[in-house]
């Protein structure tokens, strides 16, 4: 991605970037991706918005610009301001849309938040090179009769970029969504850690086969793939909640079976189950997992804007 100008060979009408993060990627300065559907379908209202904010802050203070990413009428959005902000966090027409929602929802006028698939692909060819997320989505429990896995995987396999995240999501099968980053060919690297973190957890308990410990490590072996060249893929920077910031484990396991349950009873399916079971979450553990989870994004905003500035 390095040395393409953002916008080149897109349909103008379609996308729109702000002038602050044009002119950050022109003058290849530190630029990092947010996806939007953690704000509206991830977090409740009115913290999303605060958290929307907050992340931005994050970025701007560690000396690099926030590109929010979602989709307005019908228009990409590279970068999003307070208005547009507020609109995703608060607007119940906001769609949640993933990669393969993208052209319908453009062709439609739809408005929608983008999930990592979407927001990935998006920021990818837009030039930016860092993304930063709470949870990547993976293959679901009960995979073998469902056959739920995130549209996430796939795109991650396809995608030149880093994506900073707390692991992927409890709520999945871990070791499985492992397993298929594996095949798929994603860099898995734990940042000081050697346990792959659990997203409300700092450790899923699951090894992870390379740590490095410091933003520089990060964009080494960033330019060490480059180098390398080959098909496009990319690097999973799992970065743990701290230990003191973490649900704790046995609330998790508790509430996560309850949530688990509550799903298949009510035949939640689709697009709607991981809404469903981090709002069911957040209200059994009376908050408790929303402050874990927001934990985690800001770490891995701030762990993003570093890697930014050393790429
Ligand atoms: N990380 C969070 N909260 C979220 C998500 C990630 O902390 O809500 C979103 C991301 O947008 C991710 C999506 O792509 O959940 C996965 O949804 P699904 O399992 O339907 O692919
Ligand atoms: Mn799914």
């Amino acid at each position: 991605m390095r040395g393409r100008s953002p916008c080149q060979g897109w349909d103008m009408l379609l996308t729109e970037v702000t002038e602050e993060v044009r002119e950050a990627l022109d003058a290849r300065r530190p630029v990092v991706a947010l996806e939007s559907t953690i704000i509206a379908h991830g977090l409740p209202r009115p913290r999303n918005l605060a958290v929307a904010a907050e992340l931005e802050e994050i970025v701007r203070s560690a000396g690099a610009v926030p590109a929010g990413i979602a989709v307005l009428d019908g228009r990409v959005h590279i970068g999003l301001d307070r208005a547009r902000w507020e609109r995703i966090s608060q607007d119940d027409g906001v769609r949640k849309l993933g990669r393969r929602d993208l052209a319908p929802a453009l062709a439609t006028g739809t408005s929608g938040a983008t999930t990592v698939s979407a927001t990935a692909f998006l920021a990818a060819r837009a030039g930016i090179r860092v993304f930063a997320t709470g949870g990547l989505g993976g293959v679901h429990r009960d995979w073998t009769h469902e056959q739920d896995e995130s549209a996430d995987l796939r795109v991650l396999a396809e995608t030149d970029l880093t994506v900073v995240c707390a692991g992927v999501k409890s709520v999945l099968d871990v070791p499985a969504t492992l397993q298929r980053l594996e095949t798929l060919g994603v860099g898995v690297v734990g940042y000081g850690t050697d346990r792959f973190p659990g997203f409300y957890l700092t450790s899923s308990g699951e090894p992870v086969d390379w740590t490095v410990h410091s933003p520089d490590e990060v964009a080494a072996v960033v330019r060490a793939r480059e180098a390398l060249g080959g098909s496009p893929a990319a690097l999973v920077v799992a970065n743990p909640v701290p230990e003191s910031e973490q649900l704790d484990p046995a609330l998790h396991d508790r509430v996560l079976g309850e949530a688990l349950d509550a799903c298949r009873e009510r035949g939640i399916a689709g697009q709607a189950v991981t809404p469903f079971l981090l709002d069911f979450l957040t209200r059994r553990t009376g908050g408790a997992s929303l402050e874990a989870n927001v934990a985690a994004v800001r770490g891995n905003v701030r762990l993003a804007a570093l890697i930014a500035a050393a790429l």
